[in-house]
């Protein structure tokens, strides 16, 4: 593993007894605070430091802490057992020390694509990162319409170098099986089990949140579509069973910090062995996604033709160019004796983009009528045009998933979402 610098304190020499930090428990800004001074030595001063917590996500706190004379600051992240969202979830509190681990792979495995980790503590089940607010959220960005040039490049970098050489077709296969047993991630899971593959084909739960103008229609096209349950069972099953590479998990736009050049991707907390295709294909479905938000809400048509068209061309250069780095990466690298076998390749990559469309009708789908939505979608205003994407959406995500092993370019999936825009 690449060793970053560590700015971990040697407490022992540095305090005599015992630290109210040598036991677990669910810090808050002024213990954060007491913390950083008494376990880190990243700051030179620690006279005026400052403490906020900055988290939106679901599950975990994020602190950002800043030296207000120098400027000089970093973000701590730190897990509690119970979910903030509603769930009522209870979850493993030491997922991130998981996720920091993971993020210095990526370090490894593609330099400079994740943020530089100061330091890890696996008792109080926090971590301290590089602070990326010079970068913003992705998803924040493409909801002031702001598009990106280089994403497409970036991300596809970013996923073919770090998911095929945890592949088998890579890595040593005692080594892989070792990270496998390593990376069994059942509460993380078990949230993407339900919320993804099951609850949205049928509101098992109870927990499905729909617009009163959207019941006959996700009841008609979801819930009463058998083939698409079927359909949907195998990618469930194939999730579950199909370990693959070491997913991200979760890599949706809202785990990726963006600025005009590069890209830091982030909260792999969702990390286990599973199919490639369902890290593409997240990327790509939260891009219809914000074009979604686009479609319903960039009033002037010139601005909204050309927000458009490149997101459409950002989800066609992303099929496109991972295709092209995946199978370049594979055959200088593939180590498998048999993986080395003509057409093996190729045979390869069209079942990770069969889970690729798969995947991007899944999503776009579950952050529609599922728990877990998405701002680009619940920021739509005006509910006729919510209706009407969220139909166009809907409807392109079946396809996407019933006939998946037809995507194989990138223009095949923006011809399906131009059909079911033209239609309304
Ligand atoms: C209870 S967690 C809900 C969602 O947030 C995460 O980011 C994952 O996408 C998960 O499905
Ligand atoms: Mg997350």
């Amino acid at each position: 593993m690449n060793e970053e610098k560590s700015y971990k304190k040697n407490t022992l020499d540095s305090k005599e007894g015992s630290s109210r930090f040598d036991e677990y428990f669910l810090m808050e800004e002024k213990d954060v605070l007491e913390y950083v001074k008494e376990k880190l030595d990243f700051f030179d001063d620690t006279t005026s430091l400052k403490c906020k917590e900055i988290g939106d996500g679901n599950l975990n706190y994020v602190f950002k802490i800043v030296d207000t004379k120098s400027s000089k600051s970093l973000i701590l992240k730190h897990s509690s057992e119970d979910t903030r969202a509603k769930s009522g979830r209870k979850l493993n509190i030491d997922r991130n020390i998981l996720e920091c681990k993971i993020l210095q792979l990526y370090n490894k495995y593609c330099p400079g694509f994740a943020p530089k980790i100061y330091m890890y503590d696996e008792i109080m089940n926090c971590y301290a990162m590089e602070d990326l607010s010079q970068y913003t959220i992705m998803r924040t960005a493409l909801l002031e319409n702001k598009t990106f040039s280089h994403f497409a490049d970036n991300i596809t970098t970013f996923m073919v170098n770090t998911l095929l050489p945890t592949t088998d077709v890579i890595l040593n296969h005692k080594e892989k099986k070792k990270l496998v047993k390593r990376h069994i991630n059942p509460d993380l899971c078990d949230i993407s089990e339900q919320l993804v593959f099951t609850d949205p084909f049928g509101n098992f739960s109870g927990e499905n949140v729909v617009l009163n103008s959207m019941e006959d229609f996700v009841q008609k096209n979801l819930y009463d579509d058998k083939k698409l349950r079927l359909e949907v069972g195998k990618l469930k099953f194939n999730f579950m069973n199909n370990a693959q590479a070491l997913l991200h998990g979760d890599l949706h736009t809202g785990s990726i910090f963006i600025n005009e050049s590069d890209i830091k991707v982030i909260d792999p907390e969702f990390a286990f062995y599973g199919p490639i295709g369902y890290d593409v294909g997240n990327v790509i479905a939260n891009l219809f996604l914000a074009w979604g938000h686009g479609y319903a809400t960039i009033q002037n048509e010139d601005e909204r033709a050309s927000y458009l068209s490149s997101i459409e061309q950002s989800i066609i250069d992303i099929v496109d160019m991972f295709k092209d780095k995946f199978i370049k990466k594979f055959r200088k690298e593939v180590t498998d004796l048999l993986a080395k076998s003509e057409g093996f390749d190729s045979w390869y990559l069209r079942g990770v983009l069969e889970d690729t469309a798969g995947s991007v009708g899944l999503e776009m789908i579950r952050r529609i009528v599922g728990d877990a939505k998405v701002q680009d979608i619940t920021s739509i205003e005006d509910e006729e045009k919510r209706v009407e994407i969220e139909k166009i959406l809907i409807l392109s995500g079946k396809e996407f998933i019933l006939n998946r092993n037809k995507y194989i370019s990138g223009k095949d999936f923006i011809e399906t979402l131009q059909k079911y825009s033209k239609c309304n």
